[in-house]
Formats: structure tokens, sequence, C-alpha cells
């Protein structure tokens, strides 16, 4: 070949989902981690963030988030699920076309938010059901912070759910997603939680750089450095 240009790669670009507790970093990390893959290679690399505020639907789930306006909890629910569907065709064709997306947050933020209200603590299944068939990720990386680690850190905002009780039963959802309490969730099928679906927890209680760096050694033993051959897989199927 007189082309001496490295042999077009059939690698699609890697989906890697950012997802956390409020105040644990996960808007620093994901853009450092899109700077230091994009220093990796010459892979295009994308921020996404959900709820995705910018349309039509994200408009009605941002008055909600700013109390503006009251939902039922399903209700909200299914609008924080179709606000991916509205996004997953342009998820799909960058992730065909080659771009790496570092996602802030995505359907385990909608499963443990709407779960750990009381109205919905035993509907697991049913909050789950709604993001049946979107792309999976190939990685969720949880960036864990205790409630007192968080208010040290100044902290939380106005909006809805930035409140110290809110976030103690989010985070208990996130961790029988996560499997460390698998006995918690006996009727949740395997295939949506954490174990059936690349989920790794890094320490988000230590300094920006140790968790940039932590992130980045998940991302690299998951083999996602530069893209992946896999196929994409689709939430809740096994993978
Ligand atoms: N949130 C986010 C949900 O309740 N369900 C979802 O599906 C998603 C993606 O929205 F409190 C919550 C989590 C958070 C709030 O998120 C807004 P950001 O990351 O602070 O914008
Ligand atoms: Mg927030």
């Amino acid at each position: 070949m007189a082309d001496s240009s490295p042999a077009p790669s059939a690698a699609r670009g890697a989906f890697i989902v950012l997802e956390g507790m409020d105040r644990a970093g996960k808007t620093t990390q994901a853009s450092l981690l899109r700077a230091k893959l994009a220093a990796q290679s010459s892979r295009p690399v994308e921020l996404i963030k959900f709820p995705d505020r910018t349309t039509a639907i994200g408009t009605m789930i941002d008055a909600y988030l700013r109390s503006a306006t009251d939902l039922d909890d399903r209700a909200i629910h299914l609008l924080f699920s179709a606000n991916r569907w509205e996004c997953a065709a342009r998820i799909e064709a960058a992730l065909a076309a080659g771009t790496t997306l570092v996602c802030d947050r995505y359907a385990f933020s909608g499963i443990a938010f709407s779960a750990a209200k009381p109205s919905l603590a035993d509907a697991f299944e049913w909050c789950a059901t709604p993001d049946t068939g979107l792309p999976a990720p190939d990685v969720t990386i949880f960036l864990d912070l205790s409630p007192e680690t968080a208010a040290e850190r100044g902290g939380y905002g106005r909006e809805r759910y930035e409140r110290e009780e809110v976030q103690r039963a989010v985070r208990a959802v996130f961790a029988r997603i996560g499997g460390q309490q698998e006995a918690d969730l006996p009727d949740a099928p395997d295939a949506m939680l954490g174990r059936a679906r690349n989920w790794r927890v890094v320490d988000a209680g230590h300094s920006v750089e140790e968790v940039a760096a932590a992130v980045w050694a998940n991302v690299h033993e998951a083999g996602l450095a530069d893209g992946t051959q896999a196929p994409l897989g689709r939430l809740w199927a096994p993978s």
C-alpha cells in the first residue's frame, strides 16, 4: 500500500457514562475525561448530558427541577426517559461514525432518583422499563460520595432533589443497583443491575486529580480508550 496512514479502524466510538451523587464532580470529571481521551487518540470525543434541558421535553424537566411546576412522579419519570429517547438516534449515529461519547448521567439516574421516592419505592422494574431498548453504555462509572463529604463541599444548590435526605435515599438505590446489596432487589431482573452492566464504582471523596486518575484507569481497563469493536448493546438486554 502506498498510503502510510493507519488502516481505517472498524471500531465505533465508546459510550462512557458517568453517574453519581450531586457534588461528586461528574461535570468536572466528564470534561477531564474528554480531554484525556482526546489526547490519547485522534478519535472525536463529545460530551453529552441528561437531562438535556435544551429540548421541548427538557424545558418541562427544567421547570420541574426548579420547582416552577409540579408533576406526578410517574409523569416526570417518563419525561426523563423520553428525553433520552429523543436523543437516542443521535447517540447511535455518533457512535457509529466513530465518535466516543462521555455522558453525564443516563438511565441509572432515571431509576435511582425515581425509585428513591416513596411512591415508587416498590416499582424498580416499572422505573427501568421505559428505557428498554436505549443504547447501552459500554461502561458506567459511578462517582460515589457520602452525604457528609458532599456537605463539606459547600452543600447543595436549590434544585428539587438537592437535599440531604433525598441524596441519602438516591445513594441507597444506587448502591442496590450497583450490587453492593444485591439481596435488596430480589425481583429486579439481573440485566438491570450493575453487575450485568459493566458498572464500576469510583470513590469521589478524593482530589480532582485522584478521581480523574481512577476514572481513567477504569476506562482503560474496560478497553475503551480508543473506541471499541464490540457491538452496541441495548438496555436491558443481557450484555
Ligand atoms: N435526574 C436525572 C432524574 O431524576 N432522572 C433522570 O433520568 C436524570 C437523567 O435530575 F437531580 C435528576 C438528577 C438531578 C437532576 O441533573 C438534574 P443535573 O445533572 O444536576 O442537571
Ligand atoms: Mg444538579
